[in-house]
């Protein structure tokens, strides 16, 4: 299949590239690069020394003999040649993460929150528009969020996408199934939920074939195909608004800081390893709806944690400190949480699950790079409102945290 990953320069986008070209497929990666220019405003970068994505796709051609195109795009602001590079590909596929995915970058100010929402919402209806409009038949495949169903214990397992309602009407009460009533705890969440609504129009209204993956958190880093060679290192994020909980803690025991965790680090949340998540892409792209069903969603996910479960377990295995922070972030203290992830099960996928050689290989590459960190980085300064700020005053090695905006 010839497939467009939009977005195919990030943290789970080239993972997924270099994992659907080794299977065989043609592989166009359309990405505008704006995560490494998002490094820079926030004067950070990846843990792993990452090349430029051209010496990245030759690197993949030397090793395997197998090209990756890259296409430097941006489909939030460049609709018509989003429109053109589509008419003159005619991908079979289009595989979209191009979009700004960090809740805390997506908090830190007004200006932020503006960026975020219309760069997500404006790439995913350019496209939605863009594929009608060139009549192309393409199975999109879009990778959402778990954090659209939000955190509030529900006392019943999270469906994939749809509930069952039952709904009182003059002759009788009558069954339906909605989608699941959106709950975002971030601007970068909401964009998210947003996202759904344009599919579920543009797969009624105009047939168009997609699958929303509804992913947890990832963690690992990397994947077979990263592995192949030091220049095709998948990038980590380890500061505090990139950087997700887990690789965040795994980074933290590395190099002797204090697990930071959030409040009573009483959040359960759910996850996935990098690996399992480029293999339920392959497995949700075999999978495409037929033009007229309803947008397919899965949740990408294969277990649940709590915070401090997991602070506690990396505690254990590397004799780390645990810190409990005030909590920057509005969310529920506490939550219990349980998801149904069958259909990928049922497709096949063997979930890796939290094993003890996964997490040191992660504390290995951390150590590794190490003299890369910048802990001043570490701490999350993003606060989810101005009275939450005001607690965000010192990091867990009792210094004065600065903003940064
Ligand atoms: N947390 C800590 N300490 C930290 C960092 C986070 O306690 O140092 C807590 C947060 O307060 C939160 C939980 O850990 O309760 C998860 O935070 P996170 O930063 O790992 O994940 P989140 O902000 O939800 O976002 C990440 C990805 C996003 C993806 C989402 C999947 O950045 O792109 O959509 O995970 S999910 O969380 O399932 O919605």
């Amino acid at each position: 299949m010839r497939i467009a990953v939009l977005g195919g320069d990030g943290f789970v986008g080239w993972p997924t590239a270099l994992h659907l070209s080794s299977l065989g497929h043609e592989i166009h990666i359309v990405d505008n690069l704006s995560r490494r220019w998002i490094d820079t405003e926030l004067g950070v970068q990846s843990l792993t020394p990452m090349d430029s994505i051209q010496e990245r796709c030759r690197i993949w051609h030397q090793e395997t003999g197998r090209k990756i195109h890259f296409h430097l795009l941006n489909l939030a602001t460049e609709y018509e040649r989003l429109k053109g590079w589509l008419a003159e590909q005619r991908p079979d596929a289009v595989i979209h993460f191009a979009e700004q995915r960090a809740a805390p970058y997506s908090m830190k100010t007004d200006r932020h929150k503006v960026y975020t929402v219309n760069n997500n919402t404006n790439a995913t209806h350019n496209l939605l528009a863009a594929l009608v409009e060139t009549g192309i038949d393409a199975h999109l495949v879009h990778l959402g969020t778990m954090g659209v169903y939000g955190y509030s214990s529900v006392g019943a397992p999270i469906p994939e996408g749809y509930l069952d309602v039952r709904i009182d009407t003059p002759t009788g009460p009558r069954e339906q199934q909605i989608l699941y009533p959106t709950r975002p705890g971030s601007v970068y969440h909401m964009t998210k939920s947003l996202d759904q609504i344009l599919f579920q129009f543009y797969a009624q209204n105009d047939g168009l074939r997609i699958t929303d993956l509804h992913q947890g958190i990832v963690w690992g880093t990397h994947t077979d195909q990263t592995r192949r060679h030091e220049q095709l290192i998948n990038r980590f994020d380890y500061d505090g608004d990139y950087g997700t909980v887990l690789n965040r803690f795994l980074i933290q025991a590395a190099i002797g800081y204090p697990l930071t965790v959030h409040g009573t680090g009483g959040q359960t949340r759910a996850f996935i390893h990098i690996q399992d998540s480029v293999r339920c892409i392959e497995l949700a792209l075999k999978d495409a709806p037929p033009a007229g069903e309803r947008v397919r969603i899965f949740n990408q996910m294969t277990e649940t944690h709590r915070v401090r479960d997991l602070a506690e377990l990396v505690a254990k295995l590397t004799g780390a400190e645990v810190a409990y922070l005030p909590n920057p972030r509005k969310e529920a203290d506490e939550n219990e949480l349980v998801v149904k992830n069958d259909q990928f099960l049922a497709l096949g996928l063997k979930p890796i699950t939290l094993a003890e050689g996964l997490l040191s290989e992660v504390v290995e590459v951390a150590k590794k790079y190490a003299h890369r960190i910048d802990r001043s980085r570490v701490p999350a300064v993003s606060a989810w409102t101005k009275d939450i700020a005001k607690r965000i005053e010192h990091d867990p090695e009792g210094k004065r945290l600065r903003s940064v905006s």
